[in-house]
């Protein structure tokens, strides 16, 4: 996550240096090396996660049966009692919907716990649901697994119930609470923690206001450090990484641009949300965003809410202002009182996701004879094809002194899209910082789009384009390009 130790400046030296270099020496007939990683990049755990792009949130809680949105923390464990609970019901939905995981509120700021955890009497083991014996937790993370999706949890750190939220104790009950959701449920993708903090609340019968200070109380360090050893490949969420951040909104929307990299000092969960929502560049730490958004108008569900969910046309374009711009989606979608996603939110979701699949089943780019500006060592290598085989760990990169190149593509027969993809090969950092792209119409070059950061994926989504030749202008860059994908597709009339 931290930069390398060789920051920004001084990889842009040797970058430097190698230009000045004849080039002879780079073609003497040696292997040609690999461009070199500029900036901070990201680790192992960071690129599986970037892999998954769009996953899911499962807020369900006594607020379910509350009808609230937060809960004081004096529920009784009597009112959670889904009438007909189906996490396979749940994992289907998401499955169907082309999501890649789940996070599951295990414990929302009510202090509620979904599993029948050591440390409290809060929790489903005191409920009337399955009479004590159910386990939300257990459910939701076998059904997951079943349906091929990864499993997430959500542990509140603002506890309203309990009576020693604000003091030393509670850290310790939460380091606990944490320890068993790490321990009993089998591989976890990731641990959200949430920056809402202190407030009024239940705290154990006191009914009262208790404050903390967010940048100490939690003593983060030690916190991460249990992640780190009981579930190293687990990323971590929270306002301030350490390996994902919160967008700044949660209306799903990312900054244009949206850098993965931002500059963590200073920063923590609950801190500052400035610069969250676009990123930071330069920026010192690789800590991409992540857009978490309802489909509903409420985080929980709501029966007064029915009816006011998101339509297919809104989820495609919040999957193009989040995914669209290098960031991860995370889309809420409640169970209801039954325990179960509304049939509502399974059709729009549905439909969503066979649009998206209509969009991006046929690359128009992959009949195209691509003639790159410049190939680095005019090595097979980092050819431009390479960028027609996406997710290869393949690149098409140019000579270190070739930072502005051009892609020009060209059809036998004219063909019409109007979404492009882009993305950057992440493990040598970000490294485009402008681009355009061009059709070729009337015997001239005319520019239909342009932008700033790649990243992990651009998605450009337009007015229809017929044409039988197109040009992509990378116009920014402190350093030679490293793209892994150019795609064009075209989606469905109905998507629009
Ligand atoms: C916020 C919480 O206060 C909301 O209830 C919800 O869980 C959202 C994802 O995060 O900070």
């Amino acid at each position: 996550m931290h930069a390398r130790r060789f920051g920004p400046r001084l990889v842009l030296l040797i970058a430097a240096g190698l230009a000045a270099q004849p080039a002879s020496i780079i073609a003497a007939g040696q292997p040609v090396v690999p461009p070199q990683p500029f900036g901070p990049i990201p680790t192992e755990r960071q690129l599986r996660w970037h892999e998954m792009e769009f996953y899911g949130f499962v807020h369900f809680t006594v607020n379910t049966f509350t009808d609230k949105e937060w809960g004081y923390g004096d529920e009784s464990e009597a009112v959670f009692n889904p009438t007909d609970f189906d996490a396979d019901q749940i994992a289907a939905t998401a499955k169907d919907a082309g999501m890649k995981g789940l996070i599951l509120t295990a414990k929302h700021h009510d202090g509620f716990c979904l599993w029948p955890s050591r440390y409290t009497e809060h929790s489903v083991k005191n409920s009337p649901w399955k009479n004590g014996k159910g386990d939300v937790v257990k459910e939701l993370s076998s059904a997951c697994r079943r349906h091929g999706l990864r499993f997430g949890i959500y542990l509140s750190p603002w506890d309203r119930n309990q009576k020693d939220y604000a003091r030393p104790e509670y850290i310790t009950y939460y380091r606990n609470q944490l320890r068993e959701l790490l321990t009993q449920y089998g591989d976890i993708f990731t641990v959200w923690f949430d920056g809402a903090n202190g407030g009024d609340g239940f705290y154990g019968g006191a009914r009262e206001t208790r404050k903390i200070d967010a940048r100490t109380y939690y003593d983060w360090e030690n916190t991460r450090r249990i992640v780190r050893e009981l579930m190293p490949m687990a990323v971590m969420f929270s306002d301030a990484g350490p390996d994902f951040r919160w967008v700044g909104n949660e209306d799903g929307i990312a900054g244009d641009p949206c850098w993965a990299t931002i500059n963590a000092a200073g920063r923590y969960p609950g801190g500052r949300s400035d610069g969250l929502n676009s990123g930071e560049r330069p920026g010192m730490d690789w800590i991409p965003a992540e857009c978490d958004v309802s489909i509903r108008p409420g985080w929980f569900y709501h029966a007064k809410e029915d009816g006011k969910g998101k339509t297919p046309a809104q989820l495609l374009d919040l999957y193009y202002k989040s995914v669209g711009r290098g960031a991860c989606l995370n889309l809420n979608i409640p169970p209801d009182r039954r325990g179960r996603i509304h049939e509502e939110d399974v059709r729009s979701l549905h439909e969503f996701h066979r649009i998206l699949q209509a969009t991006f089943a046929h690359n128009l780019a992959e009949g195209a004879r691509l003639k790159p500006s410049n190939v680095r060592g005019q090595a097979k290598q980092f050819a431009a094809d390479n960028l027609l085989r996406p997710r290869q760990a393949k690149y098409w990169a140019t000579d270190d002194n070739v930072t502005t190149p051009e892609l020009v593509l060209e059809f036998a027969q004219p063909i019409t899209f109007n979404v492009v993809s882009l993305r950057e090969y992440l493990p040598l950092g970000q490294r485009v910082e402008g681009f355009a792209l061009d059709q070729w119409k009337d015997g001239n070059w005319v520019e239909f789009s342009k932008g700033t950061s790649i990243g992990n994926h651009r998605l450009i989504r337009g007015d229809y384009v017929t044409t039988e030749k197109l040009r992509l202008r990378l116009t920014q860059a402190p350093v030679c390009p490293a793209l892994s994908e150019f795609g064009l597709f075209s989606e469905p009339a109905t998507g629009k």
